[in-house]
């Protein structure tokens, strides 16, 4: 029987189906499953349909490898996908049941960090989407990032076990020895099914060892670093502030590439495929700089195994390998110690070195070397060398990388660089999270975009059409109450739906600025308390997860939650303005704010965010932006206008600029301004000091005071300019529709199904499959 037939009856018999399924698992019927149960229902019913759902197959394949997956929870996405959504829906209305409920049972992978990983998750579904022959590579992390925990309005991280029993995952026969200079481990593969929208099935491929301990975990996010057999794969990016952190992290993407070069190569051999036109058959994208082992890997194994000259293993795997670079910040460019290498991967080494030989032989300028004069080993520059792409995220940040960052690098191969502006994937983004903004545009405009993105722009005409716009305002409101709802359960705290919601959300890191939205919430609630009362009350949320070694970000925190406690206890403000850090964000909870945001906080220190991809994610909501033209706020800027988006700050050149001189002396703007005196100084004032710590609030004070390295207060006036702005703006209830209609429409871009084919057109050079 065809696939496609068996997965027919599948449907057809769905109900049956799920009875069976709750009768073998629960010995009960569907119906008197609690939602728990019907969670392991639904899960079973699923991975079933994807079971017999036809593989995307074709001559060559992309292998997206990266050290995070973000993926969210699966069932309402592949549910989705697999076009199955309403039926399912239906069947559990006639048994009492709803979709939103049972989800709360399924756990969150927890495999990356944030717009990187997400972003590798959004390409995926994307590629299966688009029919293209593709999978991902990454690790099984058990315990993933940390689930942050508030205490004393303090973040502890606790570890996130987030696996159980009966899950996505499929585990499979396949294992690989991987070599490390001191030890060798066996490998055991994991498949997790990727459902294109109404097309096929392509795979996460998860590698993960036996000997995990997770008894190694002691009190928090500690364990013994040393112990690789037994660590390996607890935890994303374990603190690496120590050496055992760096050497666990080499480890880590050793064994990853270890792996993905094993499965490639033992692919290409079940199809018979002549290794010496490897890049006939694969293409390895690397995302950032955390798999650039693939390369020396590929060639050790070409020349060592398969009897290939030096020079054929470099020429064939630069010819397979691309690169993406995801960030300028130096700290994220990771360059490792020679001798961490000579002790993790010594059988490397002399490939390296050879790599690094070729360079030196070739090039004079010192810039570009691979292993520099402190033996430090530039992982980026062997991608760029020896990858045939390198490519940036947003069209602002791959002109940094080409003029500045990279300038010596563009100079000698310049055909080697292309920009792909990020995307996301509007299957969860807006079908998935936003039921009734999907239906009314599908309602407006027809179900084309779901396939066609920009066919959103087809909105536009109906920008004079005021029961369209009071529908999309509705749905707004609507999504504000289920917010509200949310919150109170998840948070305790009770918010207006009414009020405005401003929201930032993001990884905490000095460059997005957090710091500076907390200097406006401070200045707000000094204006309340003064007796300029806003005219409609303020909803500040924010939701972030600050590195455990990182600590002005973990004070940035406390400096919020610390705010949220004056001000949401102060009864002369409370009424007017809430703040709301929400505790251990992650992808569902994006799901939940995003639809329900009205202002969009993008606002990092233009030059330093490499696109962004929840500024679309809002946009797409129907959220207007508040930034400055960083990153893919560029891009918005360009497709909305000027009337559609507040922008402010600095720009890039400026800031660029700043770091040349070195002349920027944050204490100068404090000087100047009564009113960003006041808000700095507001933090180490008693009020504050009686509900946050003294050595925290202290050291956030002094280095926003003598340091303030991403520029705050350089900003920070037209920033609250900007804001008072658009809360005002709010107001002119007709102007407000007409921007998210306008924000809505011009979204279409930033499908992640346009930058695959983007992918694909320059780079992968991939037959879609038929
Ligand atoms: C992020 C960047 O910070 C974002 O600007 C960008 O949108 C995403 O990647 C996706 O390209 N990034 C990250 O999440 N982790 C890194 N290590 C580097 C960049």
């Amino acid at each position: 029987m065809s696939t496609n037939m068996q997965r027919d009856i599948l449907v057809l018999n769905l109900e049956e189906q799920m009875e069976r399924s709750a009768e073998r698992q629960f010995d009960k019927t569907f119906a008197d499953c609690t939602d728990k149960e019907a969670y392991y229902v639904l899960l079973d019913v699923t991975n079933e349909l994807m079971r017999v759902a036809e593989p995307i197959v074709g001559e060559k394949k992309i292998y997206y490898i990266s050290m995070e997956f973000l993926i969210g929870k699966l069932l309402s996405n592949n549910l989705i996908n697999l076009r199955v959504y309403d039926k399912v829906n239906q069947i559990l209305r006639k048994n009492g049941k709803k979709l939103a409920d049972i989800e709360e049972y399924e756990p969150e992978p927890s495999l990356g960090n944030g717009g990187l990983g997400r972003l590798a998750a959004c390409f995926l579904d994307s590629i299966a989407t688009l029919k293209l022959p593709g999978e991902g590579i990454g690790l099984n992390y058990h315990y993933g990032l940390f689930k942050q925990v508030f205490d004393k309005n303090l973040q502890n991280a606790e570890k996130d076990a987030w696996q159980e029993n009966k899950s996505w995952l499929e585990k499979t026969d396949t294992t690989f020895d991987v070599n490390f200079g001191d030890k060798k481990v066996v490998s055991r593969l994991y498949n997790l099914y990727v459902t294109g929208y109404d097309s096929g099935i392509n795979k996460l491929r998860l590698f993960d060892i036996e000997t995990v301990d997770e008894k190694l975990v002691k009190k928090g996010i500690n364990f013994d670093k040393t112990k690789i057999e037994k660590n390996l794969t607890l935890f994303l990016y374990p603190d690496d502030s120590d050496e055992a952190g760096n050497l666990l992290r080499i480890y880590q993407e050793y064994f990853l590439v270890s792996n993905a070069a094993q499965l490639i190569l033992h692919e290409m051999k079940e199809r018979q495929y002549d290794l010496h036109k490897l890049y006939d058959h694969a293409v390895i994208q690397i995302n950032d700089t955390h798999p650039t082992m693939i390369i020396p890997e590929l060639i050790r194994i070409l020349v060592e195994e398969k009897a290939f000259s030096m020079d054929d293993a470099i020429d064939v795997v630069s010819k397979t390998c691309a690169y993406t670079n995801h960030t300028i910040l130096a700290e994220a460019l990771e360059t490792w110690p020679l001798s961490y290498l000579e002790k993790v991967v010594p059988q490397l080494v002399p490939y390296i070195k050879e790599l690094d030989k070729r360079i030196r032989a070739k090039v004079k300028n010192s810039k570009v070397q691979i292993i520099d004069k402190e033996k430090k080993v530039h992982m980026a520059f062997i991608d760029i060398h020896y990858g045939f792409s390198v490519n940036g995220v947003a069209a602002i940040h791959t002109d940094i990388l080409k003029n500045t960052e990279l300038n010596d690098f563009y100079k000698l191969y310049p055909e080697k660089f292309n920009n792909k502006t990020n995307g996301i994937t509007f299957r969860r983004w807006l079908l998935s999270c936003n039921h009734p903004l999907a239906d009314l545009i599908a309602d407006t405009i027809g179900d084309g975009y779901k396939k066609d993105a920009t066919r959103l722009e087809e909105l536009l005409e109906h920008e004079n059409d005021e029961g369209f716009l009071d529908r999309l305002d509705s749905i707004k409101q609507e999504k504000k109450k289920e917010l509200a709802a949310y919150l109170e359960k998840h948070e305790g705290v009770k918010v207006d739906p009414t009020s405005i919601y401003d929201i930032q959300v993001k990884r905490l890191h000095e460059y997005k600025r957090q710091q500076m939205n907390a200097l406006y919430i401070i200045h707000k609630y000094l204006e309340i308390k003064s007796g300029k009362k806003p005219v409609r009350p303020l909803t500040f949320i924010f939701g972030a997860k600050a590195a455990p070694a990182y600590v002005i970000a973990k004070d940035i925190i406390h400096l919020l939650l610390c705010l949220q406690e004056i001000v949401n206890n102060d009864p002369d403000v409370s009424p007017y303005m809430k703040v709301i850090f929400v505790e251990n964000y992650n992808v569902t909870y994006a799901e939940h704010l995003i639809p329900a945001a009205d202002v969009s906080e993008q606002i990092s220190l233009a030059s330093k965010e490499a696109s962004g991809t929840s500024n679309m994610k809002f946009m797409l909501n129907g959220a207007v932006t508040l930034g400055t033209d960083d990153g893919a706020n560029v891009e918005i800027h360009d497709l909305v206008g000027d009337d559609n988006i507040y922008i402010f700050g600095i720009d890039s050149d400026t800031v660029i600029g700043h770091y040349k001189k070195a002349d920027y002396v944050s204490k100068k703007y404090y000087e100047k301004s009564p009113v960003i005196k006041e808000a700095v100084d507001f933090i180490v004032s008693k009020q504050c000091l009686k509900v946050g710590k003294k050595e925290n609030l202290t050291r956030l004070y002094n280095e926003l005071l003598n340091k303030d390295w991403f520029m705050t207060l350089i900003d920070l006036e037209s920033y609250i300019e900007a804001k008072d702005r658009i809360f005002a703006d709010y107001e002119d209830r007709n102007k407000w529709k007409h921007m998210m209609l306008v924000n809505i429409a011009k979204a279409g871009f930033f499908s992640s199904d346009r930058t695959i084919m983007e992918y694909n057109r320059d780079i992968w050079k991939l037959q879609k499959a038929d």
